[in-house]
């Protein structure tokens, strides 16, 4: 078999550099982009800030007075979200043209499984540098390239050399590659596990894989296994592209106000599981992949997908990936929206097993709603103190059947 190839592509200082491009008069100047409500210069975070801004200290989620003092001198401009996604799409065009699988994990970043384009179009690096060529001649930005044989290694090798970077990492030299880097560097490790994984001497990645897995199992569960095989740079993700994902089914909702609150969270990804879970089951289809979109208070929105080793319409299998998805990328912040969706959608009755399968709970869930309707029945937990902000009730809560 041969290795796989897979780039990750990130734009560099996305809005900023957009911002410097449209208005030429600021290239070369401490440009900062944030959400100020009055724009004024007092209020908001910053969402991100060009490279000559970040010289003086200035970064995403730092508050805008804060950057203010720290670079009276910087342009402060409002985010323009409706030009920054128009020339994201733009840019994940550009991408197609290099081949179909083109998975998008962010407004500006995107994963590429170069594999099978290598006879069309030369050798992995060769394209990296040719998809670098035509993201600058097409949208006038750079983009930096990481090269690698997964998701993991080219996510991180992308980020090595910005801007405008291209870091190829040779097949076999991955392990060599991680070790030095500190292990949150590591896509699912979060602030919690890297203190746990302190608690236990690990700092770096080639700690982490050096250990013996069963010695994560009590601290850490299942996920410490993946760790170190994270670790030691094996990771069999696949790149998902939307071509693949055309039909799903999900939910999402947006808070009233943006929310902190891990019961609140939890409680709402549970109940748009829950909604995904019972869509599923009305429309007799499972669904294989899980995607998370979150998005937080200043804007920035990820989505980030798990494939199930089969697929399901049990909400509690679709919110135990949800939530490990979501752990993954929560940090701090407050929290705007989040959405649920299951796509790699299958016939569940075509399979002979949707009946027999499909669990006695939520079948009688989905009898009682049939017959008295979509709130008659929801989970205890999700009720638990929810008036604050009853995912149920919400205004915010909307389907999506693409
Ligand atoms: P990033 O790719 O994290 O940052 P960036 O493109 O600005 O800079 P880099 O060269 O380091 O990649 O995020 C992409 C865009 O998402 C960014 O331009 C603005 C937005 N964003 C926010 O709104 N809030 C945030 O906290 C972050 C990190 C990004
Ligand atoms: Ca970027």
């Amino acid at each position: 078999m041969t290795a796989r190839a897979i780039l990750h592509v990130d734009m560099d200082a996305f809005y900023a550099a957009v911002e410097q491009r449209d208005r030429p008069e600021l290239l070369g100047l401490p440009v900062i982009v944030g959400a100020d409500p009055k724009g004024g210069r007092g209020r908001g975070v910053v969402a991100t800030c060009s490279y000559e801004a970040r010289r003086f200290g200035v970064h995403s989620a730092l508050p805008i007075s804060q950057a203010f003092r720290l670079c009276p001198q910087g342009v402060y401009l409002p985010p323009d979200m409706e030009k920054y996604a128009r020339v994201s799409s733009e840019v994940m065009e550009v991408m197609r043209e290099f081949t179909d699988l083109v998975e998008p994990i962010s407004i500006d970043e995107a994963f590429l499984d170069v594999t099978g384009s290598r006879r069309a179009l030369g050798e992995p690096q060769r394209i990296a540098r040719d998809l670098k060529d035509r993201v600058r001649a097409v949208t006038s930005l750079t983009a930096s390239v990481g090269l690698a044989s997964s998701k993991l290694v080219a996510k991180i090798a992308s980020d090595m050399r910005k801007p405008d970077g291209l870091v190829v990492v040779p097949r076999g030299t991955e392990a060599a590659f991680l070790a030095p880097l500190p292990v949150r560097r590591l896509w699912g490790v979060g602030p919690k596990t890297e203190e746990s994984l302190a608690r236990l001497g690990i700092a770096t990645i080639g700690d982490l894989a050096a250990l013996d897995p069963e010695k994560l199992a009590r601290p850490l569960g299942t996920h410490g296994h993946d760790l170190v095989r994270l670790a030691r740079g094996l990771d069999e993700r696949a790149v998902v592209s939307e071509a693949d994902d055309a039909k799903s089914m999900g939910h999402e909702h947006t808070f009233a106000v943006d929310t902190a609150n891990s019961d609140v969270l939890r409680r709402t990804l549970l109940a748009l599981c829950d909604a995904v879970a019972g869509r599923l089951r009305g429309h007799r289809v499972r669904g294989r992949t899980v995607t998370l979109k979150y998005r937080d208070e200043t804007f920035r929105t990820l989505t980030r997908a798990r494939t199930l080793p089969e697929a399901t319409d049990a909400g509690d299998l679709l919110f135990a990936a949800a939530w490990a998805l979501f752990q993954d990328v929560h940090g701090e912040r407050r929290v705007r929206l989040l959405g649920v969706s299951a796509s790699g959608l299958g016939d569940g009755d075509q399979l002979g097993m949707f009946a027999a399968e499909t669990r006695p709970a939520d079948r009688l869930r989905d009898t009682v709603r049939a017959r008295f309707g979509d709130g008659a029945l929801v989970r205890a937990s999700v009720l638990e103190g929810a008036k604050g902000d009853d995912p149920a009730e919400r205004r915010g809560t909307r389907r999506l059947l693409r």
